[in-house]
């Protein structure tokens, strides 16, 4: 069956969007299947580079049909001006749709969103303030507005202005912040329905159509996979489905139609936001990996945690995802270092274990036992071949092969969409 997942494997920003723009060429359609505009996925091609947040990120492939699906919470505002945005830049989105079962994101939510993870103290989450946990659990509590609403303008203000005067009571009275203004809303809303409407359609239905004539299909995750609300490092964690089960169940999409799984690692771990990390550097290593790999988010701007590369939590990762195959992106920020290390089990109170635990107080407890390898001098970068790259780069990701047990079949190394080894 042609449908594919590209799923990050660790904390998120993993490089999906520079994977998901490499193979997009070769398929049909490419649907974001979760997560909103926290997500910043980058794209360097020969059209420039671009930050990606609700839009999927196979668009500069013109024969590509693009979904933003099931499963996505969305923001209308800024979805309105990332559209202008990339068509300011000479992009074609005329090929964009959105799922009418999207939900969407509203200002309340970004109010919320801010508001109670500062009322959190210790257990901060530390978001990124767009409105995700509050807009899924409005979903999740059948209070939602979803994208198909704004077919039916009336209605679609109506439900607007109800949650609205809800949402006010619980910034004020619960959570002592100040109201958002009812009346611009709903005149803000009344422009989304005039934007967007036109780009609302059954997308799932699309989609299976697609896939019973055996078109190609990727679906784009959102986040990584330790991220995940249910398999990841809870409560420090995102409010959606990132695994590549999640494009199924949010799409609608049996097991059985996806045919392969990427999941897309960084050759070392990063992490925004609060939790644990095990492997974290606080040290002149993990400054070298965050200036060399510009690891600051792209949504907030946040530095980013780095950290030696975790075999527990990757394959952890590559199980549940069912990997069929990992690109190890960014292997060349690790060029220059004179040794790295693979963290090959946790010690947990004198313990030595090797899986990843369910409860982040576990995790925060485990202690890295490393693997350590000779670094390579040379230069990735221009690398265009398995065989050009430094011998102790090759051993390097033999090693995480070995220890994931699943092909590594694509090396990036570096940000444009060129600079990528495919390993045959
Ligand atoms: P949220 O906003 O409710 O989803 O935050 C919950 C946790 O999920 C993390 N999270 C992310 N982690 C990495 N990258 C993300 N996208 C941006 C990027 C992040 C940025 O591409 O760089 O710009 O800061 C992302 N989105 C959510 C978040 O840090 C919380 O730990
Ligand atoms: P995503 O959320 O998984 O799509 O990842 P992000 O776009 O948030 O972060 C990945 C960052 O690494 C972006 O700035 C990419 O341009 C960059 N990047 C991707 N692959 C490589 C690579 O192989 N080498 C280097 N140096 N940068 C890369
Ligand atoms: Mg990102």
């Amino acid at each position: 069956m042609p449908a594919v997942v590209v799923v990050g494997g660790h904390w998120g920003d993993e490089g999906k969007g520079k994977i998901i723009d490499l193979l997009a060429g070769r398929f049909t359609y490419n649907v974001r299947y979760s997560g909103g505009a926290n997500a910043g996925h980058t794209v360097v091609n020969h059209l420039g580079k671009f930050a990606l947040h609700q839009i999927p990120s196979g668009v500069f492939h013109s024969g590509v049909k693009a979904m933003i699906g099931a499963g996505v919470v969305l923001n209308p505002a800024t979805l309105i001006e990332e559209i202008d945005s990339i068509k300011s830049r000479g992009i074609n989105l005329s090929n964009l749709h959105v799922s009418e079962r999207a939900h969407l994101v509203m200002p309340y939510h970004l109010a919320i969103d801010k508001a109670r993870d500062n009322c959190r103290g210790d257990r901060r989450i530390g978001t990124t303030g767009k409105g995700i946990g509050p807009a899924y659990t409005d979903k999740a509590a059948r209070d939602g507005i979803r994208a198909g609403d704004m077919l039916d303008k009336d209605y679609f203000l109506s439900q607007v202005r109800a949650n609205a005067l809800i949402a006010n009571q619980y910034l004020e009275c619960v959570l002592n912040s100040p109201a958002i203004d009812v009346e611009e809303l709903v005149f803000q809303a009344s422009e989304w329905c005039a934007a967007l409407s036109p780009l609302i359609c059954d997308t799932e239905d699309l989609i299976r159509l697609a896939l019973r004539r055996g078109e190609w299909v990727v679906l784009e995750g959102a986040q990584g996979t330790l991220l995940d609300l249910d398999c990841g490092s809870y409560p420090y964690v995102t409010s959606s489905l990132t695994t590549s089960g999640g494009a199924c169940a949010y799409l609608g999409i049996p097991p059985k139609d996806i045919s392969h799984v990427v999941v897309v690692m960084h050759a070392y771990m990063t992490r925004v936001g609060e939790g644990p990390f095990p492997t974290e550097l606080n040290d002149d290593y993990g400054d070298y990996i965050r200036e060399r790999g510009h690891e600051f988010g792209t949504t907030t701007g946040r530095p980013r945690r780095c950290g030696w590369f975790d075999a527990i939590a990757s394959k952890y990762a590559a199980e549940i995802n069912g990997a069929t195959t990992i690109a190890i992106t960014k292997l060349d920020v690790l060029d220059g270092l004179d040794k790295v290390r693979i963290c090959v089990g946790y010690e947990y109170r004198g313990e030595r274990i090797s899986h990843f635990p369910a409860r982040s107080q576990v995790l925060a407890e485990c202690v890295p036992v490393y693997e350590e390898l000779d670094g390579w001098e040379t230069s990735t970068s221009e690398a265009k071949s398995w065989e050009e790259l430094p011998e102790k780069a090759q051993d390097y990701v033999r090693r995480i092969e070995e220890l994931l047990e699943v092909p590594v079949s694509i090396i990036s190394v570096g940000p444009a969409r060129n600079q990528t080894i495919v390993v045959k």
